[in-house]
């Protein structure tokens, strides 16, 4: 503890909870709480709006929104927001958000206040156990027994947020001690939590690297919180490695650099996999999606370095491991292996190059063979043209739905960090407005370019109002398929069903953005959608975008998706015949 984070109440404006509250915040440089007023927090609210120059409440319309919201923020920083809502149905609606942090290592910190412990369980308003509600969502929970305990324990929640493996923290407190008097707090000082990498590691990680003649490097999301994306460049020039990518991380290195090779749903990925002898893992927890289901043939020599070192040994066993800093990790080994150089002359940008001919050739070859019934655009072509468009450093966001497999595709390359924003296991639909947002406040130089399903933006149509209200730029793009297209797609491939099941009813999408007071146009062409980008573009306000698309093309990536949903179905209905009668437990009551 240091003495000068104290504070005390001066006689003639007596502090209270909400002061440490705020404090905290200040201290620690979170400058957004992601919210929707209650009664329970309203004085927390109007004590931040007193500091114009403070942290700043972000007004949302649906606690959801407020989860996603920090974490749009913190994927773009690295650094936490706060979410808080009203006990009970408040805070439950944001555990979507939060659960997906969880899974992802998002850092954020979720603030629940409770009602009065005595009335716990009596059926008092919005009476629910948040503790037990939040534990398996959260890494940890910070419970505060004191109102002057209340900042310090935000800024220890902050704190804990950031240590491996980062995640979302629960802030536990009576709601009452936000206005409860208090005669001062004390603020912790703040941990120094980066670890430097043994020396002993970076001798077996190199000492493994110089026999390698077809070195590769699988990057995940770590690289660009550790602040290591041009350290890995490097490492990429001097071992002449192509770089393979997670989804979470696109951009991690530039997709237009001569040794980026895109993610494992490039169509070339498994063929350069399986030639490389040695693989270099950044900062990836190796995922599913991002391996296809573990399908990667990442090769046995594998160096894994981590600053998250929990997740060694989990996907991929590692022959060499290690811990700590990536940046530090990272230099060390360019300067280690300086002047190395690929030792095969078809290795490196040649490869990478070959890679990316014969993707151009299969997707031109998909296209050739693909029957167009004019029932809208071709995702594949509005993909390509929201690149031409849109410029190189955009950030997108997309969420789960076809629309974001349409994404991963080769006519998109990411060119710049964070270009490409996105959940890699909940895959929650519905969640990109929302992330956007807190992309947006965490990024106000670069455009923001949400681009959903027509299904997804109806889960969070009302934070619409929160672009108008809290004044957030974004471009809005729909792709209006007229289904849940991804649901519709596995209906016709793996159970051969209706596929009126995922049908969607849709409003007018241009009318409703007018009725929210935003800019909104419909689509039909390419040239229109070209059009209307490019006039939001130099717009200062949100523009919505509905650009009809045709929903019986099939991503390349949903492909080996609709692969392993036909295993795993063939494998649970076998199952089931076997299994016999084994009846239904009851585990709890
Ligand atoms: C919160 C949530 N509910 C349900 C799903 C299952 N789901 C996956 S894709 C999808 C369809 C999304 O439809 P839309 O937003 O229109 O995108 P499209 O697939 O049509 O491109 C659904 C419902 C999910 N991923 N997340
Ligand atoms: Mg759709």
């Amino acid at each position: 503890m240091s003495t000068d984070r104290s504070v005390e109440s001066p006689p003639e404006t007596p502090l209270s909870g909400d002061d440490g509250f705020a404090a905290a915040l200040a201290a620690r440089d979170v400058p957004f709480v992601f919210n929707l007023p209650g009664t329970q927090t309203l004085s927390l609210l109007r004590k931040m709006a007193e500091n114009p120059a403070g942290p700043r409440a972000i007004f949302i319309r649906h606690e959801q929104a407020a989860a996603y919201g920090a974490v749009g923020y913190a994927k773009v920083t690295g650094s936490p927001a706060v979410c808080l809502a009203v006990p009970g149905p408040g805070a439950t609606n944001m555990l979507t958000g939060v659960a997906s942090a969880l899974a992802d290592g998002i850092p954020l910190v979720v603030a629940t206040p409770q009602v009065p412990a005595e009335l716990l369980g009596r059926g008092v308003l919005h009476d629910a156990d948040l503790r037990a509600l939040f534990a398996p969502t959260v890494k940890a929970v910070v419970e505060v027994d004191a109102p002057e305990d209340l900042g310090p324990g935000l800024a220890r929640a902050i704190d804990l947020s950031l240590t491996p493996r980062q995640g979302p923290v629960q802030l536990l407190f009576p709601s009452s001690f936000l206005v409860t008097r208090i005669d001062g707090f004390e603020l912790p000082d703040e941990p120094d939590s980066v670890r430097q990498p043994a020396m002993a590691d970076l001798d077996a990680a190199r000492a493994l690297l110089q026999t390698a003649r077809r070195p590769i490097i699988w990057a995940g999301d770590r690289v660009h919180f550790a602040g290591a994306r041009e350290a890995l460049r490097e490492l990429a020039e001097a071992l002449g490695a192509p770089v393979v990518t997670d989804e979470m991380a696109r951009g991690v290195i530039a997709e237009d650099h001569p040794l980026a090779i895109g993610t494992a749903s490039f169509r070339a990925m498994p063929e350069v996999l399986a030639e490389a002898d040695v693989c270099v893992a950044v900062g990836t927890a190796f995922p599913e999606w991002s391996t296809v289901s573990w399908t990667m043939p990442v090769p046995q020599s594998l160096v894994h370095l981590n600053d998250e070192p929990g997740v060694f040994n989990v996907n991929y066993p590692a022959t060499v491991t290690v811990a700590g800093d990536l940046a530090a990790s990272l230099t060390h080994l360019v300067a280690a292996l300086a002047g190395q150089g690929a030792p095969s002359d078809d290795w490196g940008a040649a490869r990478v190059a070959r890679a990316r001919d014969s993707g151009t050739a299969a997707i031109a070859a998909d296209r050739a063979a693909y029957v167009d019934a004019d029932r809208g655009m071709h995702p594949g072509d509005v993909v390509g043209a929201l690149r031409a468009a849109l410029p190189a450093d955009v950030l997108v966001c997309t969420d789960g739905s076809a629309t974001g497999n349409w994404l991963s595709e080769e006519s998109f390359p990411v060119l710049a960090s964070c270009g490409m924003l996105q959940s890699d296991v909940f895959k929650e639909t519905g969640s990109a407005l929302c992330a956007g947002m807190g992309a947006k406040l965490a990024a106000p130089e670069r455009e923001v370019v949400v681009v959903q399903g027509d299904g997804g933006l109806l889960f969070q149509l009302g934070e619409l109002a929160s672009l108008c209200h809290n004044d957030i730029k974004l471009i809005v793009v729909i792709f209006d398929d007229g289904f849940f297209n991804a649901d519709r797609i596995y209906q016709e491939y793996v159970f051969g069903g209706r596929e009126s099941d995922c049908a969607l009813f849709n409003p007018d999408f241009a009318a409703v953005a007018t009725a929210f007071g935003l800019h909104g146009e419909n689509v039909t062409s390419l040239a229109e959608l070209d059009a209307s980008l490019r006039d939001a573009l130099k717009r200062n306000s949100s523009t919505v975008i509905a650009a009809k698309v045709d929903p019986m093309a099939l991503p390349y990536r949903l492909r080996s998706r609709i692969e392993v949903w036909r295993r795993r179905t063939a494998a649970a209905q076998a199952a089931s015949t076997d299994s016999g009668r084994n009846g239904a437990r009851v585990t709890s009551s």
